[in-house]
């Protein structure tokens, strides 16, 4: 079995750059890549450039000791890690360009033996995809699709599949999907993996894999889709969902997850949308769940400007910007859309609190809006409109929202 003693990771984001602090925290010679000089200049002064909890100290003492260290472009290494982003296009379509950049940096310094894996949740074929760039660039090199088991160069897709806010301990303990585009490339690819995770490591091949992700993901998103279609019908109905929720579950074997404001974050929201674009006739279930998930701002929104409607002065607190409790990722957020359409339907003064960040995305600030803290916020509003479950809101007075009208879209309180 192969070891590997250097590896690059190209992308330093959520994932790459946690990925990174573990393989050095285990003694490889990490080099992580990063188009963003900014960003390579943050991580060599050892410190990471968003929170993660845990992440702060590791990357110091990785960084101080030398294992890794951030750079603009890609060295030779035994082993290529792509953690780039894969963002959704108009037209559910994913931009797989950061992929093929990658693939770019990496294709100079390729020699035999070398070991390429994509991290990045991507579409069902996106592995062979990858692994025909290298080779339009590197046609001196054998790849899997051509060569089978005697390519030079392994190729194999292991999906991250870390909950941001526990993202140090899953990266290490959660069990991982090792698809390879052939036996070997999995085998290879396990053995990299294991230096580092102690979760299951189940080995598949490349195609599974991908699909094994976004399948994840959109199983979440359909059950969530499901609490949230139930909250509307609930209402319809003047019914608390939440207490429906708790009654239900008693069931032995049901669990309904939560409902909410909508479903953010750059995973739930976005990863389905691969599915239905590479199987749009049979991907029903999955397309209408993201349908639902992405209507309820605007129910929220509808529901808020009812209860605005009501006062003669409006004034909303708005609790919370982030996709979810106690993180300061604002990516297709259900909290930033339903406060920028508030904005856009003048129903009220806002007042936003966001205790996880500093300044407001500029879709906010260039509404005219600015951050109030907590209290200020809770002392002038006469409707408190709670859409994320914070835990700095969850140790609020109960008697300071006595006299006023309060929206829970989280059933937190
Ligand atoms: N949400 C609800 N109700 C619930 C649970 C979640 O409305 O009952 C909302 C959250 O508020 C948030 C969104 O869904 O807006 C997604 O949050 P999440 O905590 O469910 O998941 P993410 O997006 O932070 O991370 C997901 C995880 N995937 C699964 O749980 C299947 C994580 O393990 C993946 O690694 C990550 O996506 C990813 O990178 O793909």
């Amino acid at each position: 079995m192969t070891s590997f003693n250097r590896i690059s990771v190209i992308g330093l984001g959520y994932i790459g750059l946690p990925t990174a602090a573990v393989f050095a925290n285990q003694g490889v010679e990490v080099t992580g890549i990063d188009s963003n000089p900014e960003v390579v200049a943050s991580i060599n002064a050892g410190r990471p450039h968003f929170g993660e909890p845990n992440l702060d100290a590791l990357v110091r003492r990785v960084v101080e000791n030398g294992k890794l260290r951030a750079a603009a472009e890609v060295p030779a290494a035994e082993a290529f890690l792509v953690a780039v982003p894969t963002p959704l296009r108009d037209g559910g379509h994913a931009d797989m360009s950061y992929v093929r950049a990658a693939a770019e940096a990496i294709a100079p310094v390729l020699v035999v033996g070398n070991l390429v894996i994509l991290e990045s949740t991507s579409p069902v074929g996106s592995t062979e995809q990858l692994a025909r760039w290298l080779a339009e660039l590197r046609p001196d090199l054998g790849f899997p699709m051509d060569q089978g088991e005697l390519a030079d160069i392994n190729v194999a897709h292991c999906p991250e599949r870390v909950l941001p806010g526990r993202i140090i301990d899953e990266v290490v303990n959660n069990a991982r999907v090792i698809g390879g585009m052939t036996r070997k490339c999995a085998q290879r690819a396990l053995s990299l993996y294991r230096i580092v995770v102690q979760g299951d490591c189940r080995v598949t091949n490349a195609r599974t894999a991908e699909l094994a992700k976004l399948s994840e993901n959109a199983y979440r998103d359909v059950n969530i889709a499901f609490a949230n279609e139930l909250s509307l019908i609930c209402d319809r109905h003047k019914i608390n969902v939440w207490e429906l929720v708790e009654m239900a579950n008693l069931h032995p074997r049901v669990e309904i997850l939560s409902p909410g404001p909508g479903v953010g974050g750059h995973c739930i929201a976005v990863d389905p949308w691969f599915i239905v674009d590479g199987a749009p006739d049979d991907a029903k279930l999955i397309r209408m769940a993201r349908e639902i998930n992405d209507a309820k701002p605007d129910f929220v929104c509808q529901k808020v400007a009812e209860r605005a409607k009501s006062l003669v002065e409006p004034v909303i607190a708005c609790l919370g910007l982030s996709y979810k409790a106690d993180v300061d990722d604002l990516r297709e957020s259900p909290a930033v859309e339903i406060v920028g359409k508030l904005a856009d339907m003048a129903v009220a003064e806002l007042l936003i609190v966001e205790p996880h960040i500093s300044s407001l995305p500029a879709e906010l600030a260039d509404r005219g809006l600015s951050l109030t803290d907590f209290d200020r916020a809770l002392d002038k509003a006469n409707l408190v409109l709670l859409l994320v479950d914070h835990n700095a809101f969850m140790r609020v007075d109960r008697d300071l929202l006595k006299d006023k009208f309060v929206i829970d879209t989280r059933g937190a309180w």
